[in-house]
């Protein structure tokens, strides 16, 4: 547990949220999120250009991409399974960070080896903007960058690292971000190396 910073309106970040004990009993659980729902290749609508993120989800639904465009299906685009459940530890922290708003619907989650980005967006396939985002980073630590609701507007760059949390809430749940870097090889959570983030999202209204 720690205290929030404030990075941005609406856009919290809680250093060492997790223990060493928690992130390790969450990546077992995300390994086992792993098992279940393997990793797959996202790719850009229309181009079909794969992301340089690999990625799973748990819980209800998950959010995929391909030459169709983004959604969230309550089913593996490979496998054609529903996604595994959500780990109650997950559920314990969105209860946490986000009171009061409704149960989270998907867990994604992104794996990132050292050389892998992830460009300037927003996310706002939800239908429910009015709950929060709620993140988790294990691993190797990031250069994260946040703006505005606009793109092109100043941004803010921090390091995410393992066992931090987010929170992207009101005026920054619309607030375009990325993830510049990654700093390999700074942390002994993941034996193979690389990042994983986690965001929980409401989507659909409440
Ligand atoms: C700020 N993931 O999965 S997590 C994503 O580290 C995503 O993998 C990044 O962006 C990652 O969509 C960043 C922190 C985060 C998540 C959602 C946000 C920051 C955000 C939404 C609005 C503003
Ligand atoms: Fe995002």
């Amino acid at each position: 547990m720690s205290a929030a910073v404030e990075i941005a309106p609406g856009v919290r970040h809680y250093p060492a949220y997790l223990d060493r004990a928690g992130q390790e009993a969450l990546r077992d659980e995300i390994r086992a999120v792993f098992a279940a729902a393997p990793l797959f290749v996202p790719r850009m609508p229309r181009t079909g250009k794969p992301f340089s993120v690999r990625m799973s989800n748990c819980g209800p639904l998950g959010w995929v991409s391909d030459e169709k465009g983004y959604r969230y299906q309550a089913t593996h685009p490979e496998t054609g399974a529903p996604w595994p459940p959500m780990p109650a530890r997950l559920l314990a922290v969105w209860a946490a960070l986000a009171p009061g708003a409704p149960p989270p619907e998907a867990c994604l989650i992104n794996l990132y080896d050292a050389t892998a980005r992830m460009a300037l967006h927003q996310d706002r396939d939800e239908e429910e903007l009015s709950a929060p985002i709620v993140s988790l980073s294990l691993g190797d630590t990031a250069l994260f960058r946040v703006g505005g609701p606009t793109r092109g507007g100043p941004t803010r760059s921090f390091r995410l690292a393992s066992g931090d949390a987010m929170t992207l809430g009101g005026p920054g749940r619309l607030a375009f971000h990325g993830i510049d870097r990654i700093y390999a090889g700074g942390s002994t959570l993941l034996a193979e190396g690389g990042r994983i983030n986690l965001t929980m999202r409401r989507v659909s209204k409440a």
